[in-house]
């Protein structure tokens, strides 16, 4: 019986990617162990969350705590989790984090064949007040064994193996696509494991749901300010869209995802490329977005299509339901 089966036979994340990767007669098992370094990574992230009122983690790097420790900032603990978890993974060469800098070469003797790109704790202006954040990572693989430099992660979005979020929000929400589709898995607390509870994506060809900040209006070109006019004031007979914004990239692109609609970071006058980092922001959720069957849009091109020079380079995005992203591209088109 289908609903007793449902509650007894749980497909775990570990179990639902040995099952995918036993497809490729090459897998080793590699891509695997990698994951589960993440997930242990999102889950260590999820509960530092969920205690951060209490535990007093949040407030500036470098306060003290009651017992006179220094304590981290929370995106400053994140990174340093996820950075040992992946080092230790013995699947990496080359991590680039938004924390860091500098991109962080794997030691030769823990070195793998994976290159990760991260946001370890994404949504900067929600960590004090108790909104939802939640981390971002994009997967690229090296084909052959030669001594790891920038150029292997400095690759479109497209050459990425998998992408995917965890959401730190009511509940603790994965989602993961390997390049064939996208699911999501939810964190059960009392067993600490992720289910699959979202199986095989798709997002609405449209939406009802526009989400930006208007905040940036006065800086806008032409057809970022047509568009969001047409959500508001549509002249096709349709009802206007509704506006949400969180503010954490995470959760807009969650809820577009589910619900339809549309994300929008632009480029304005003030800053060109927008805010979102192309590597471990825009290219991840692009690439989820692609895989549930919707659009991904630079104002120029396909998002996956861009080639980043540098490791922290932004990029205006337009992302969301397939028919929306189709409106927003006409109107850069007509513009050109
Ligand atoms: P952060 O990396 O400092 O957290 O900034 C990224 C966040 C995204 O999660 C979100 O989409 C965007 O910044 C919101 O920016 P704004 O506050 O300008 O609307
Ligand atoms: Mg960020």
């Amino acid at each position: 019986h289908a609903a007793d089966a449902q509650r007894t036979d749980l497909m775990t994340i570990t179990r639902f990617v040995l099952n995918e990767q036993s497809k490729y007669s090459e897998s080793r098992g590699d891509f695997t162990i990698l994951l589960s370094h993440i997930v242990l990574g999102c889950k260590f992230v999820c509960s530092a969350v969920n205690k951060a009122g209490l535990a007093k983690l949040i407030g500036l790097a470098g306060e003290t705590n009651v017992q006179g420790e220094e304590q981290k900032k929370l995106d400053v603990l994140s990174n340093e989790v996820f950075i040992k978890a992946l080092v230790s993974s013995g699947r990496t060469c080359i991590l680039v984090s938004e924390e860091d800098e500098e991109p962080t070469y794997v030691e030769p003797s823990r070195r793998g064949r994976y290159s990760v790109v991260f946001d370890p704790l994404d949504g900067s202006s929600n960590i004090d007040c108790g909104v939802s954040i939640g981390t971002i990572f994009g997967i690229y693989q090296l084909n052959d064994s030669h001594e790891p430099n920038l150029e292997d992660v400095l690759q479109p979005g497209k050459n990425m193996v998998a992408a995917g979020y965890c959401l730190y929000g009511s509940s603790c929400t994965l989602v993961l696509s390997t390049g064939t589709g996208v699911n999501g898995f939810t964190l059960d607390p009392s067993l600490g494991e992720f289910i699959l509870t979202h199986p095989d994506l798709k997002i609405p060809k449209k939406g009802k749901i526009y989400s930006v900040n208007e905040g940036n209006a006065k800086n806008w070109d032409g057809p970022t300010a047509k568009y969001v006019e047409k959500c508001k004031f549509p002249t096709d007979g349709s009802s206007p869209k509704s506006l949400r914004y969180v503010g954490s990239m995470v959760a807009d692109v969650h809820r577009t995802l589910l619900y339809g609609g549309i994300f929008l970071y632009p480029g304005d006058k003030k800053s060109p490329n927008g805010k979102l980092r192309v590597l471990y922001e825009v290219f991840p959720m692009a690439f989820l977005i692609e895989e549930a069957g919707g659009q991904a849009f630079t104002g120029k091109i396909r998002a996956l299509d861009l080639v980043p020079k540098k490791i922290h380079e932004r990029s205006p995005i337009f992302l969301g339901s397939y028919d929306d992203v189709e409106e927003i591209k006409a109107l850069y088109a007509a513009a050109e």
